[in-house]
Parts: C-alpha cells; sequence; structure tokens
C-alpha cells in the first residue's frame, strides 16, 4: 500500500513483485541521496553527477538492453516506473537518465554496429561514459529535419560541421550522438569528447530544469573516423525512433512530479488551517484535489496501457504521442494548481511545488512540443499533415 495516496484505482494489483520492488529501490534512493539536496543543486544551478555511479549500480542506465550490453532486459512498465520515481525527485534527474538512456544508448544501440555496442554500452551503463543527443539547433527545434549541421565524406572519416543547442548532459558528457546531413540525409555520429574543434560549453540563466545541464555543442570541422558513423540508419526517421523511447519515459516521468505535487497539497491543505478549519475543508479546494487525483490516476492508466502496447509490439508513435502531450499537460496543471493551494509558501524552495513546476515548463517543451503532438496524431486520425 505503499503508493496508496496516488494508487485511486490500485493499479499496484497489475504491478510484478519486480516492478513494485524497483519501483521501491528507486524511490528510496531519489529520497535518501537525491532529495537533501535537490534545493542547493537547483539554486546552484548544479547536477549532481557524483550520483552517476550509485545510479549506474542500481541499473538506471539501459535498463531494458540484453546483459551483455550491460543491461537487465527489464519490460516497459519497469522502465516507465523508474522514470516516475526519478521525476518525483526532479524533472533534471529523469532528464539524466532519459538522455543516457532512451537516447544516447539507444540509439547507439538501434542504428549501431556490433563493434560501437561493445565499445560503447556497458561503459555507458556502468556510468563509466555520459552521453548526449544533439537533435535541436537554434534556427531548428520543432522542425529538426531543416537542420544545418553537416558532414562531408573525407579520407578515413568525416567532417562535421554545426551548432546544436539546448542538449541536455552536453558539457558532462564523454560523448554526443550528433545528428547532420550528409549528402542532404540525416545520418547519426558518435563524437568523442575531446575531438579537435569540438566544444559544448554549458547554457546558464534558466528558470527551469536548474538542476540539469543543458548546453550547446560546438563542432567545427570537427574530424571523426569511419567508424564513428551509426550505418544502420539515414533519415528523420534515426532520430524520432530515439525520441519514441525518451517520450515513453517522460508519459511516466511526468507522473512522478504530478504525484510529489498531490501529496504535498494534500498534506499541506489537511494541516494548514483558515478561517478556523483546514483549507482542505472548504469544497473549492477539494475540487481542485479532486481534478488533481482524477488527471493523476487517468495518466497512469494511460501509461500502463501504453507499456503493454508497447512489449506486445503495437505500440505506436501516435501512441506515445498521445500519453506524452496529455501527462505533460495535467502534470503542469497539477503543479500549477498545487503552487496555488500553497498560498505564499508555493513560491518557497522549501515545498518544492515551485521547482516541479517551472521544469515541467521544459518537459511540456522538449522532445515534442505539446502542439507538435497534438499535430502527430492529428495528422494520423485524418491523414492530412498540419506540418506541410
Ligand atoms: P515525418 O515525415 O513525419 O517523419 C520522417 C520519418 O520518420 C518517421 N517517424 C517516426 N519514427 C519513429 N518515431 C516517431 N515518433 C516518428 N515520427 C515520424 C516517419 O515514418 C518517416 O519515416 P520514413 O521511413 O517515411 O522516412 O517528418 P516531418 O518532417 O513531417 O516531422 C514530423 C515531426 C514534426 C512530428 C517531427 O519533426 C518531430 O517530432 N518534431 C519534434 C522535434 C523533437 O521532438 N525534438 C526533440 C529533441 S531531443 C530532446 O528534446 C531531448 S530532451 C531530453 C531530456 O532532457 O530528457
Ligand atoms: P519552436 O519549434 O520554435 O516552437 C515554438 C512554439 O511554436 C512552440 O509552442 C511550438 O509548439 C510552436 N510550433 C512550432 N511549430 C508549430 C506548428 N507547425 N504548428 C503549431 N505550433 C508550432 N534538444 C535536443 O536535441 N537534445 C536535448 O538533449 C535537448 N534537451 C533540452 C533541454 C532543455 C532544458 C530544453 C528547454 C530543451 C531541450 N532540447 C533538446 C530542445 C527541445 O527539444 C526543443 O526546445 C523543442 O523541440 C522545441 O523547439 P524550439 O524550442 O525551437 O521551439
Amino acid at each position: 500500500m505503499e503508493t496508496r495516496n496516488t494508487d485511486y484505482y490500485l493499479l499496484d494489483d497489475l504491478l510484478t513483485d519486480e516492478q513494485k520492488n524497483i519501483r521501491a529501490a528507486v524511490r528510496d534512493f531519489v529520497q535518501t541521496r537525491f532529495q537533501p539536496t535537490v534545493q542547493q543543486n537547483f539554486e546552484d544551478g548544479k547536477f549532481p553527477i557524483e550520483l552517476a555511479s550509485e545510479m549506474a549500480d542500481l541499473g538506471l542506465f539501459g535498463p531494458t538492453l540484453e546483459e551483455k550490453y550491460g543491461g537487465a532486459g527489464l519490460d516497459s512498465v519497469c522502465y516507465g516506473l523508474i522514470c516516475q520515481e526519478l521525476e518525483r525527485g526532479d524533472s533534471g534527474l529523469r532528464s539524466f537518465a532519459s538522455v543516457q538512456s532512451s537516447l544516447a544508448m539507444y540509439a547507439i544501440y538501434k542504428h549501431g554496429t556490433e563493434e560501437q555496442r561493445m565499445k560503447y554500452l556497458p561503459k555507458m551503463a556502468k556510468g563509466e561514459l555520459i552521453g548526449c543527443f544533439g537533435l535541436t539547433e537554434p534556427d531548428h527545434g520543432s522542425d529538426p529535419g531543416g537542420m544545418k549541421t553537416h558532414a562531408t565524406k573525407v579520407d578515413g572519416g568525416y567532417v562535421i560541421s554545426g551548432q546544436k543547442m539546448w542538449i541536455t548532459n552536453g558539457t558532462i558528457s564523454d560523448l554526443a550522438v550528433v545528428w547532420a546531413k550528409l549528402d542532404g540525409e540525416i545520418r547519426g555520429f558518435i563524437v568523442e569528447k575531446g575531438s579537435k574543434g569540438f566544444t559544448a560549453p554549458e547554457q546558464h540563466h534558466k528558470f527551469s530544469l536548474r538542476a540539469s545541464i543543458t548546453s550547446e555543442l560546438l563542432l567545427d570541422e570537427v574530424r571523426v573516423p569511419s567508424n564513428s558513423l551509426l550505418p544502420n540508419v539515414s533519415g528523420l526517421k534515426g532520430p524520432l525512433q530515439c525520441l519514441t523511447q525518451a517520450r515513453f519515459g517522460i508519459a511516466f516521468g511526468v507522473l512522478g512530479s504530478a504525484m510529489d505535487c498531490y501529496e504535498r497539497t494534500i498534506r499541506y491543505t489537511t494541516e494548514r488551517k483558515q478561517f478556523d478549519r483546514p483549507l482542505a475543508a472548504n469544497q473549492l479546494v477539494q475540487a481542485e484535489l479532486a481534478y488533481m487525483i482524477t488527471e493523476i490516476t487517468k495518466g497512469q492508466l494511460l501509461a500502463h496501457r501504453l507499456a503493454t502496447l508497447k512489449d506486445a509490439g503495437k505500440m505506436t508513435p501516435t501512441h506515445v504521442s498521445m500519453a506524452k502531450m496529455n501527462n505533460c499537460a495535467i502534470a503542469l496543471e497539477i503543479a500549477r494548481k498545487a503552487r496555488d493551494l500553497h498560498g505564499a509558501n508555493g513560491i518557497s524552495y522549501e515545498f518544492h511545488i515551485c521547482r516541479h513546476m517551472a521544469n515541467l515548463e521544459t518537459v511540456k517543451t522538449y522532445e515534442g512540443t505539446h502542439n507538435i503532438h497534438m499535430l502527430s496524431i492529428g495528422r494520423d486520425v485524418t491523414g492530412i499533415s498540419a506540418f506541410s
């Protein structure tokens, strides 16, 4: 009954012991190791990279991959619950793990050679190598197909030039999966830290995702060897297939932030009194609490079904769009309502709500904005593209 507060529809009955145990282990890690410093890290604009090896020991990097690549072959519900518990702590913590697992490791796993997989994945699973995923550019966010970063074939390899922006983990990464156009086609390249002409300066002055590293990737005629190319895919579907994995994790992850906001608000409104009675005794307050738990419950059902579709091989990209779009929107709305119900305390670091709220503004935007997912669903149900 550990999640009784947010398990309104007894979804735990559908979980296996393994799924519950993994959720409990990640929750414990977040509470004991991450939570004590999150306020300070958020204030300082710092990600606690020193926790990476503990996260690796818990199996949080590439958990669904086979053992030979350092994974544990976990199912999709397990992966989703890992994301949920990490994001209950902070969206930046889930971002760190999402980018490592679903974007950088998955790109190499899905699009790389066996040699590339064996070179990078086991070390990434151990947290010995950190990766990032460079798709977005200053002038191409929602429309990555227009990217300007380009690669040219030269003797023994490629030369890559361009600029990526808003890249999670960039500055602390040992390798970047960079998407660039080669002969007009989008291709993926592994660019290692220290490559001549490659730098990853940190982007500062953010209101959101402050306990997370966000960076530019600057590529000034960076020469990479032939075996840096991910050979098994070309075109926009290369990065989009990776994004499908990460968006799946976000559909679960944001529920963690929403749950934390809801549970804190239940506690706060039952304890704090105004007009000689608890805030929660007011019908207007109860209406907000009822909204929160209803949307969390609907979001959990959507996410759980998405995971079972994924493991059954029936999940489509627009299934993922629906869950990412909906769950981000309701999590943000829940955080805003929680902020309101905490009154002035709602803006204080000490009460954590405003941090979640600010983070969720980013999560609504990255990995495809709300509008982009809505239009993807619109295209699916009408057969008409509103993009072009
Ligand atoms: P479109 O014609 O739709 O697609 C091109 C090819 O890709 C295939 N495809 C997908 N494959 C897998 N998963 C998906 N979700 C897919 N969506 C499309 C499609 O079938 C096609 O394949 P083929 O074989 O015909 O070539 O392309 P489009 O140019 O119309 O663009 C579609 C659009 C707008 C939906 C797409 O560009 C898009 O999703 N834009 C949003 C960009 C985005 O999400 N960027 C995220 C950057 S990474 C990030 O934010 C990480 S933050 C992580 C963190 O910190 O946690
Ligand atoms: P734009 O595409 O300029 O969109 C601006 C607004 O216009 C949005 O509301 C959008 O929905 C709307 N819009 C755009 N096109 C349409 C349309 N056709 N119809 C209707 N509305 C439209 N990227 C990476 O590659 N790797 C990362 O690791 C990464 N991490 C990130 C971390 C953070 C903290 C942030 C903030 C972003 C990150 N991103 C990353 C970038 C992110 O994916 C992009 O910001 C996102 O895809 C949106 O692009 P944009 O910011 O250029 O917005």
